[in-house]
């Protein structure tokens, strides 16, 4: 499909399965999410209750097949939760959906066997699981990763740190990506799971976010780290592509999130500005508002189609780094700014603690930062066009 080529056969209708799903998606961040949100953003703490009920619910984990004990929802049915759930509190969310980011290197490079070993049971208790790519000088640039995997008489010995890990402080096990070959680059870069109880992992520090604060974001260090061999995901200088393709897979689940944050800044300001009366009429009557509001409400829509382009695109087995790199770009930038109008809508009440949009605006602003910035985005979606692969 070329870069502006509209997909064929698409279908907007949902199934029962699919509208009930999103309905238990909607309902669990009404009653479980949205009246804890304000509270787990003040104090910046892991929601590991709400996690537990989702985990409870059905709402965790919907990537893994049902040969591991999952529910092997499809990337399109993945992105309708995802959506409800930042749509309570992305904060929040996060720390649910992290699990796909963080197990899909094992559900794409691993074996059978590390399959059941790492994914079945995360399917039995709310275990976590975190995807250690970035490092304090590697973020963007993942080819610069300096983690080091040196095998040494059967087994890797890991040196090095890791930074802004989604919860790293409270994973069983991290999926690091490490280099085995410094002098190759990104083709010396390799993917080990590595149990969070191995001795050498420090959880160095909870990091204090603007943003999505209930998401524990942290840095981790290995000193002198053993794993097995056996822990190795695919061949040794697979790592890098092992980590394109996981986030050619998990963008278009950002991007729902964004939409979900937008929708809900959406829906606050549209009901502010019908209630907030000046100069004698609802706010709503002006057009420097309501053509505020029209904006949001297209673009939202705009964004929600991106990305279900994208999810329904993984969903016939489509290479959708372009697309996928549309929602993310698109969503983030759309949530940014639906949310910054929600405030300027709200007025100084906005910017108040006292209100929820305020919030929104601080969660809207990782979307633009992680799984890749808006502008790596944009240099993906360049190179697609210019320089497109085959693979
Ligand atoms: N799927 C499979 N393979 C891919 C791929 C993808 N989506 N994207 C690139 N590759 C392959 C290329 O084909 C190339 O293969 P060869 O080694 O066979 O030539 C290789 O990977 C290197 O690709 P490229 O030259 O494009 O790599 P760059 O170092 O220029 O980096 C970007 C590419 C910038 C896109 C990458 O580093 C990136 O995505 N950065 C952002 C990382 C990110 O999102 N971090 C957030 C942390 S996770 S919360």
């Amino acid at each position: 499909m070329s870069a502006t080529e509209t997909t064929s056969g698409v279908s907007f209708a949902l199934s029962d399965e699919q509208r009930a799903l999103r309905e238990l998606a909607r309902e669990f961040a009404a009653k479980e999410i949205r009246p804890v949100a304000a509270d787990y953003d003040e104090r910046s703490q892991h929601p590991a209750d709400v996690i537990a009920k989702a985990h409870e619910v059905g709402l965790m984990n919907p990537h893994i097949p049902e040969e591991y004990g999952g529910p092997g929802l499809s990337a399109f049915e993945q992105i309708l939760i995802g959506e409800e759930l930042a749509w309570g509190c992305s904060g929040i969310a996060t720390s649910i959906v992290a699990n796909i980011l963080g197990s899909l290197p094992v559900l794409l490079a691993g074996s059978d066997e590390q399959k059941r070993i790492w994914l079945t049971p995360l399917l039995e208790e709310p275990l976590l699981c975190s995807f250690a790519l970035t490092e304090p000088g590697a973020g963007s640039d993942v080819s610069a990763i300096q983690t080091t995997a040196e095998l040494r008489d059967g087994d890797y010995v890991l040196n090095g740190s890791k930074m802004f890990i989604t919860n790293a402080g409270q994973a069983a096990w991290f999926v690091v990506f490490a280099s085995t070959d410094r002098e190759a680059g990104h083709r010396g870069l390799s993917a080990f799971v590595v149990p969070a109880e191995s001795e050498g992992v420090v959880v160095e520090e909870h990091l204090d976010k603007l943003g999505q604060r209930a998401t524990d974001t942290s840095a981790l260090a290995f000193h002198e780290v053993r794993v097995p061999a056996a822990n190795r995901l695919g061949e040794e200088g697979e790592g890098f592509k092992i980590a394109m393709r996981t986030l050619d897979l998990t963008r278009p689940g950002t991007a729902a999130g964004a939409v979900g944050v937008a929708r809900a800044a959406f829906e606050h300001a549209v009901e502010y500005s019908k209630s907030r009366v000046q100069f004698g009429q609802p706010i709503a009557i002006n057009q420097g508002v309501n053509f505020l509001v029209a904006d949001m409400a297209a673009e939202i829509e705009a964004a929600r189609l991106l990305t279900w382009q994208a999810a329904w695109l993984i969903d016939q087995g489509e290479r959708a780094t372009l697309q996928s790199s549309y929602a993310k770009r698109f969503t983030a930038d759309t949530a940014m700014k639906v949310t910054t109008d929600a405030v300027q809508i709200f007025g100084g009440y906005g910017y108040m603690k006292e209100y929820p949009v305020e919030k929104l605006m601080r969660d809207a602003k990782l979307f633009q930062i992680y799984e890749g910035t808006s502008q790596i985005q944009r240099l993906v979606i360049a190179r697609e066009i210019f320089l497109p692969r085959d693979s």
